[in-house]
């Protein structure tokens, strides 16, 4: 019914406006049409005054209600330098904005057509256009400089405590491994994925170092220890996003590409901090991916070392959960079911 409603009023709003143009045209044949010329140009003065200042007024209104609302303070040290960057951008083209919007509309309200009063004939400037060309150049070169500054520090080699963690994301989820005690992943192969055999990312059970490998359902992080995120894709191409953390990356199928950070808080300290108990730290995938993009939802929790030596002694590695068979003596007949397969590759 209110659809209905509205699409009337806009009918409506529509015929009333036919209406006076209408009229218009037989008020100026009436009048003359320069007076009616005029009148029009006085009135569309006015109408551009009121459209600034109500826009003006929307602008900082808006401004105001979602200040510092929408995700609060940045949890990871790298994304205080990105909010930083945003918000130097923001107060850079919204001084540009205003100025330009002031003069666009009280220029046109200003020099409105009057009697007695001859156009300007201005048709080029050197200097005009070398100023209107090389100061938003150089604004812009120095913002995007920063901006690379950033890149270059978040897709740097990672400080060498960081811990690491692979996130391969398929349609719709991501998978999660990390490296187990040795801190390095064991080979992968496109040809090894088979997840009737509990391996979903192909990983190669020949590389010992994929011996001790786990896979997780969520990413746990350290508080205050950096990270290492190795990010690709399965099947088409994903993106990492991590609002709360003000990073994102593209999950790329064959081409792996890497972040590192450091998170501020803890889950916990989140949940106080936003006043918000449900609150989780999330993966959301940041690029349209297919028809399940929206599941794509992944945790991050975030705690203190023992809660994460905790969690980690809990984690079967993928090794054991792919061989259930071994599972007595996983290390020893780790290397005979290695030897079996190698001589079968052979
Ligand atoms: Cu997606």
């Amino acid at each position: 019914m209110s659809g209905f409603l509205a699409v009337l009023v806009v009918v409506l709003i529509f015929i009333v406006i036919f209406q006076i143009a209408k009229a218009s045209e037989y008020v100026s044949i009436l009048k003359g049409e320069k007076k009616a010329r005029q009148q029009s140009n006085r009135i569309n003065g006015f109408l551009l005054i009121a459209f600034l200042v109500l826009g003006l007024i929307g602008v900082y209104y808006c401004n105001d209600l979602l200040k510092g609302k929408i995700l609060g303070e940045s949890a990871s040290d790298q994304g205080e330098g990105v909010d930083k960057l945003i918000y130097v951008t923001l107060l850079i083209t919204g001084v540009v904005f205003v100025i330009t919007q002031i003069l666009l509309f009280v220029f046109a309200f200003k020099y409105q057509e009057k009697e007695g009063r001859e156009a300007f004939y201005f048709p080029h400037s050197n200097k005009l256009e070398v100023i209107w060309t090389v100061i938003p150049a150089i604004a812009l070169t120095i913002l995007v400089a920063f901006g690379l500054k950033h890149w270059f520090q978040l897709t740097s080699d990672a400080p060498a405590n960081a811990a690491i963690v692979e996130i391969t994301g398929k349609q719709f989820n991501w998978l999660i491994r990390y490296p187990g005690k040795d801190g390095q992943l064991g080979r992968r192969s496109v040809h090894l994925i088979d997840p009737a055999a509990s391996n979903e990312l192909g990983v190669d059970w020949n590389d010992p170092l994929s011996k001790d490998d786990f896979q997780a359902t969520e990413v746990h992080l350290v508080v205050g220890k950096p990270v290492k995120f190795v990010i690709g894709s399965r099947d088409v191409i994903h993106d990492v996003g991590l609002p709360q953390f003000r990073l994102k990356m593209d999950a790329v199928p064959g081409i792996p590409t890497t972040l590192w950070f450091t998170p501020k808080f803890t889950t916990k300290q989140m949940k106080e901090k936003t006043s918000n108990p449900d609150f989780t730290y999330e993966i959301s995938c940041d690029q349209m991916c297919g028809s399940g993009h929206y599941s794509m939802r992944g945790v991050i929790v975030v705690e203190t070392q023992a809660e994460y030596d905790a969690w980690v002694a809990k984690q079967p590695t993928q090794y054991s959960l792919a061989h259930p068979a071994d599972a007595p003596a996983a290390a020893p007949k780790a290397d005979s079911a290695q030897k079996t397969v190698a001589a079968n590759i052979k």
